[in-house]
Formats: structure tokens, sequence, C-alpha cells
């Protein structure tokens, strides 16, 4: 079991869920948090849990001299920190290299002087799309094949963790995960992008023809993966997370709008996203049946109906963000 580890990007989305799982589940595991706190990230998301088993530390992963810091005495590096939103990447890909690509060589760097073990949270998008009718699904032979600048800078930090286990002998696992969903996720993203939208007398907004396909999986079940992947996988190798959760976006948002009570056409169709990938699907063999690993929330909708509740009854954690990123959407066509 490890004692001590930091989890960078902590304050985001995914990483504050697993903060709160690991403070749930596991009260003998203190973690570190180290976050930035961009746009993205929102200290509010770790707030409340005990003091002395969460610690926050504000800092860059790019800072080689904060991580020779506070790596020693840590014995695993649970790294979520990056750049994660598609769109951004491409209307200004810089920041993605920097975070995901240079942020990862930094860690690793300092994985290896302080001997640590280090697991890499990745994404499905390095392995490129599948057509609608494809009866593949992604594994972990699946050939890298990203189509954006973001998810080109993940395959990028992947590679860099691949060689790093190789050639330095670090004890590194990766793993590859879909969509996720639930509490915490900017406003940016599609789920709570459409409901708040909602919420505010907006229009909900579909790219394209609205049938590129997400493989969706609550964000609780990627932190339960994570933890026995850290614990229990086996070093070197790569685990894909998902959960049988395929659905086209033009449903989600028809599931969407009937929760909330509105006319199933009330969206508008916006200018599709250059280079669209059409379909992610995982196949989670591995992970089952080598570790032991089921989802909990294998009722999409209900874990949908949760997520839409949480955005109504916090819109002070969502209100100061929404309106910059509608801003910046419109300039985009979308
Ligand atoms: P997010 O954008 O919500 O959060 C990212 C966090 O990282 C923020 O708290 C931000 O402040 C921090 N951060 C960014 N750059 C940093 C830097 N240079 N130094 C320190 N902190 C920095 O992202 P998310 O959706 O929670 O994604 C977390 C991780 O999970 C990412 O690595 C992403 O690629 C991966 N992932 C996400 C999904 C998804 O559906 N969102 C699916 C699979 C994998
Ligand atoms: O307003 C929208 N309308 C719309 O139709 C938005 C924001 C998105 N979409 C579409 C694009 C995608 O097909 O919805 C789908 C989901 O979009 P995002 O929430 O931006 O997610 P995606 O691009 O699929 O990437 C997500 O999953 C994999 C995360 O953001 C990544 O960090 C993760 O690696």
């Amino acid at each position: 079991m490890p004692k001590n580890i930091i989890v960078t990007g902590g304050c985001g989305f995914i990483g504050s869920n697993f903060v709160h799982y690991v403070a749930k589940n596991h009260p003998e595991t203190h973690v570190t948090v180290l976050d930035a706190l961009t746009y993205a990230g929102n200290i509010e998301n770790i707030k409340g849990l005990p003091a002395d088993r969460v610690e926050f530390v504000h800092g860059n992963i790019c800072d080689a001299e904060l991580l020779d810091k506070i790596v020693p005495g840590h014995d695993a590096i649970v790294h979520y920190a990056a750049e994660s939103h598609n769109d951004n990447s491409i209307a200004d890909p810089e920041p993605f290299i920097q975070s995901n690509i240079v942020g990862t060589y930094r860690l690793l760097e300092a994985a290896r002087k302080y001997d640590v073990r280090y697991h890499q949270i990745s994404t499905d998008e390095v392995y490129g799309d599948l057509a609608l009718d494809d009866s593949h699904r992604f594994t972990p032979e699946s050939p890298y094949r990203p189509s954006s600048p973001y998810s080109s800078s993940k395959a990028s930090a992947d590679m860099l963790v691949r060689a790093w286990h190789r050639t330095y002998g670090l004890k590194t696992t990766i793993s590859n995960c879909s969509n996720n969903y639930g509490p915490y996720q900017h406003v940016e993203k599609f789920i709570p992008r459409q409901v708040t939208n909602i919420l505010d007398g907006i229009r909900p907004k579909l790219y394209g023809n609205g049938l590129n396909v997400r493989d969706w999986i609550h964000t609780e079940d990627h932190s339960s993966a994570v933890w026995a992947i850290l614990t229990k996988g086996r070093i070197g190798e790569t685990y894909l997370i998902g959960a049988n959760g395929e659905r086209n976006n033009l449903d989600v948002l028809h599931d969407i709008l009937r929760v909330m009570g509105q006319p199933e056409d009330a969206f508008d169709w916006v200018r599709d996203r250059p280079g669209h990938d059409r379909r992610y699907a995982i196949d989670p063999t591995k992970l089952m049946t080598e570790l032991g690993w089921k989802p909990k929330h294998t009722d999409f909708e209900s874990g949908l109906k949760q997520t839409i509740q949480w955005y109504t009854d916090n819109e002070d954690w969502w209100r100061p963000a929404k309106a910059a990123t509608e801003a910046k959407y419109k300039k985009q066509g979308q």
C-alpha cells in the first residue's frame, strides 16, 4: 500500500475526484496535491478534506527545483495534471506541449532521481478513432494514432513513460481511460456545458451531425481503477479503463434535455470540431480479468441524473467560469 503519494492535477476534475476517493477509502494513505491552479484548477474541489491526510502544494509540474523539494519522501506519483480540452488545443497548442510533454518529462526525471513509483493518467484518444460500424474496440495492443494537438501531446507523454521504464527501469504503469462524467467537471466539457446552458436559459450546442460516439465512465469508477492499477498493476504495463458506456452525442443530449424537462429539439447545431474523432470504444478485459476491477456506476442515466443534480445544486462552483467559457466558444463559432 502506498503511504505517501503525490497527485498532480489534484484540483482538476478527475484528479480531485481521485483525491476524494483516496481520502474516503484509503485513510492510511497521505496525499500531496501538486497543482498550478490553471483556469481548469479549483482549490474548492478539495475543500473540506482532512488536513492531516491531504496537503496542497501550489506549483507547476515543469518546475524541476520544486520537484526536488517535494518528491523525496513520497512513494508514488499519480500524474493527472494536464491541459485537457481538445478545442483549446486546436485554438492554441503551446500550453499542451509545455504541460503535457515537458511536464511529464520533468516528473519522470524526478521519479527516476528519487526512485519513486510512477503512474501515468492517459486517455483513449491516443488510439485515434474508430468507424461507427467497426466491431473492434481499443485494446492495449492498438497502435497509437492520435488526431488532435491534445491527444498527440498525451501520446507523446505516454511514449516518454514507456521509454523511462525500458531504459532506466523506472517503475511505471499507464492507464488510458475513456470519457469521464461526474461532479467538478469544467463547464467547457460536453455534459457540464449543456447542463449549465440549460440552467442559464441558453440552448445546448451540438457539433457536426451529433453522431460521434464517446464511451462514458463515471469518474468514481475511473478512480477505483487507478487505485487498483497503482496497488496491484504489473510494472511496465498499460491498462485500458472503460465501462461499456458507448453513446452518441445526440443521445446524451436527448437524455439531458429529457431529465431537465426540455423539448427534444431545444438545441442548436454548431460548427464541427476540426479533425473531430468519430468514435472511441474501450475493451477493459485486461483490467477486469487481471486486477478484478468492476465499475460501480453501470446505469448511465442514473449517473447522469446525479451529475445534473450536482450542477443544479452547485451554481456557486461553476458560475465564475461560465461567461468566459461561452465567450470563447462564441468566438470559435461553437
Ligand atoms: P482538468 O483540465 O479538469 O484538470 C487539470 C488539472 O491539472 C487542473 O487542476 C490544472 O490546474 C492542473 N494543471 C494543468 N497544467 C498544470 C501544470 N503545468 N502544473 C501543475 N498543474 C497543472 O482535466 P481532467 O479532465 O480532470 O483530466 C485529468 C487527466 O485525465 C488528464 O491527464 C487527462 O488527459 C486525463 N483524462 C481525462 C479524461 C476526461 O474525460 N476528462 C479521460 C481520460 C483521461
Ligand atoms: O459543446 C459541445 N458540443 C459537442 O457536440 C462540446 C464541448 C463537445 N461536443 C462533442 C465533442 C465530442 O464528440 O461532445 C463530445 C465530447 O466532447 P468533450 O467533452 O470536449 O470531450 P472529448 O473531446 O471527447 O475529450 C474528453 O475525453 C477524453 C476529455 O476532454 C479529454 O481530456 C479526454 O482525454
